[in-house]
């Protein structure tokens, strides 16, 4: 096996002119640990190698190489190598050969959670549809340049990131039928386990996977005999996205837009499934699966913890590091450092901080005001760790003491947001919890005749999962395993003035668990943790900023 080294020299070989893409492929992928060496050529290309057959590179490969591989001791030059040739069969056994080799040299990545997991949701989802097969597409290759992303519906089922996978479940048969072309090495390009393109039967528990060319002989055979087939009518849900929210987004600006009228990729194979079946009935089944991922599994919140845990630490180093003169986009930098550094290498959803003027605006992503003296920050923001979300807003003085007015809106929010900890539970419902939360407040000698109190009341925020704003909106009645925000919110715009206190909460058997305790939340405590010198202050110190 060669070194990081000898790979990074590597890149010298070549033309960045003549080969721009060739070159981008190293220094993405200068972090594989191994290639192998030894074998007698400089460069192989795989028959899928995008610009082989193209005159021009092309602008947004879908594809990108299976296989390349250059010998550490290589003298040819890349711009030697005729690109336009496809590899012959000695090449393409050479190529399977070193595919063999690097596939035994990685450790395989498992499904995120064991397969008796996904086989148990699409065992449920069966009984959901006993008259007919559900087909769920994944999601397709992305076109930009950011690292491929499932849909959230379809890997709930599978596990499965492969691009342009297609999944049938069987209500009738009680089976399972994945679709996917793949070779191993794309798999590797995209990060996924070369196990699961090679046993891919073994690793997801379905009951068969076949070429995702086969699709179409599948539909013509089964799609005609099959009573009714279901599919999700709502448009799919990908990272920083909720799918009810897309679809009024889509449906206002997009297929209600006079001057465009395209329908959402969903909606144009409902269509299709309808002129091609018109004697098979076409029904949604997006509420279906977002009614079991409403009800999240010992494995998830086991997750969603974890998830929770790195939110609560970023939180509190933002709010340790805040300063008046900082930029808000700094601030937005530490999270997302903290974020990152714990294991969490996505964000829930772009972080939010509303200050000055801002406060009425509670999607403010921009973060660009220069924080001063005397502001007020409400900072939402939450990881994304493995698909799973975590929404948490924070509340504090930018220069770390509060005055009387912020301590007696913020310790308001509180008193609501610690209260409503208090009476979650199985069964209740938000009315419920409003007039106990009242209670509880009056006990403690709060006068609910004030003015925030009328505006923000105890119940339930929106649920929380795959999505920040997970499924359609949010618990009615109160069930076991059940995720959602707690987040009391009032503003008072013409005092520059918002507050919100918010944890995601999941419902026990017996009560309820914050997944995000931990943030100083107390004035006191708030206080006292902006005393001590942050990252921000830290770098400031040893000269760095
Ligand atoms: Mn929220």
């Amino acid at each position: 096996m060669i070194s990081h080294d000898s790979i990074s020299s590597s890149r010298l070989l070549g033309d960045p002119d003549e080969c721009p893409l060739f070159l981008s492929f190293y220094s993405e992928k200068s972090n594989v640990p191994a290639f192998p060496i030894n074998i007698n050529i400089d460069v192989i290309f795989s028959q899928d190698f995008p610009f082989i057959d193209g005159d021009e590179y092309p602008e947004h490969p879908t594809f990108l190489f299976p296989v390349i591989l250059i010998n550490s001791s290589a003298k040819k030059s890349i711009k030697e190598v005729d690109m336009r040739k496809r590899s012959g069969p000695a090449t393409k056994i050479i190529a399977f050969l070193a595919i063999t080799l690097l596939a035994s040299s990685v450790a395989n990545a498992a499904l995120l959670f064991d397969k008796s997991e996904y086989a148990a949701r699409r065992q449920k989802l069966m009984e959901k549809i006993p008259d007919g097969i559900a087909v769920i597409f994944g999601a397709q290759p992305i076109a930009s340049y950011y690292s491929y992303f499932q849909n959230n519906d379809f890997f709930y089922l599978t596990g499965v990131e492969i691009p342009n996978a297609i999944l049938v479940v069987d209500g009738v048969r009680k089976s399972s039928l994945l679709f996917f072309t793949t070779t191993e090495a794309a798999a590797r390009n995209e990060g996924i386990g070369v196990d699961l393109v090679k046993n891919p039967v073994e690793v997801t528990g379905v009951d068969r996977v076949l070429p995702y060319e086969d699709f179409t002989r599948m539909m013509t055979f089964q799609g005609s005999r099959a009573k009714v087939i279901y599919t999700p009518f709502y448009p799919e849900e990908l990272a920083r996205e909720a799918s009810t929210e897309k679809f009024s987004t889509l449906q206002r600006n997009q297929m209600l837009n006079f001057w465009d009228q395209r329908p959402t990729r969903e909606q144009q194979f409902v269509k299709l499934l309808r002129e091609k079946f018109p004697m098979t009935e076409i029904r949604d089944c997006s509420n279906f699966i977002w009614e079991l991922r409403a009800i999240k599994s010992p494995a998830e919140i086991e997750l969603m913890r974890k998830t929770g845990r790195i939110g609560v630490k970023a939180h509190t180093e933002m709010m340790k590091a805040t300063r008046p003169g900082m930029y808000e986009y700094e601030l937005a930098a530490v999270f997302d450092y903290i974020n990152e550094k714990e294991g969490a290498r996505e964000l829930a959803y772009g972080v939010i901080i509303s200050s000055g003027e801002n406060h009425p605006y509670v999607h403010y992503y921009k973060h660009d005001r220069l924080l001063k003296d005397g502001d007020f920050i409400v900072c939402d923001a939450g990881p994304d760790l493995n698909y799973y979300d975590i929404d948490i807003t924070t509340s504090f003085p930018a220069n770390g003491k509060f005055t009387p007015r912020q301590k007696e809106v913020y310790e308001a929010a509180l008193a609501v947001h610690e209260a409503s900890m208090k009476v979650y539970r199985p069964g209740l419902t938000a009315e419920q919890c409003r007039r106990e939360v009242d209670e509880i407040l009056t006990k403690q000698g709060f006068d609910l005749k004030k003015d925030y109190f009328n505006r923000m009341r105890g119940g339930f925020g929106h649920y929380v999962g795959m999505a920040t704003h997970d499924v359609t909106g949010g618990p009615q009645v109160l069930k076991p395993g059940m995720v959602f925000a707690n987040e009391p919110l009032v503003i008072y715009p013409a005092e520059n003035l918002g507050v919100r206190v918010e944890d995601t909460v999941l419902i026990t058997e017996t009560g309820c668990e914050n997944l995000t305790a931990g943030i100083p939340r107390t004035v006191k405590d708030i206080e006292d943790l902006m005393k001590k010198p942050g990252i921000a202050q830290v770098l400031k110190k040893a000269g760095l900023y």
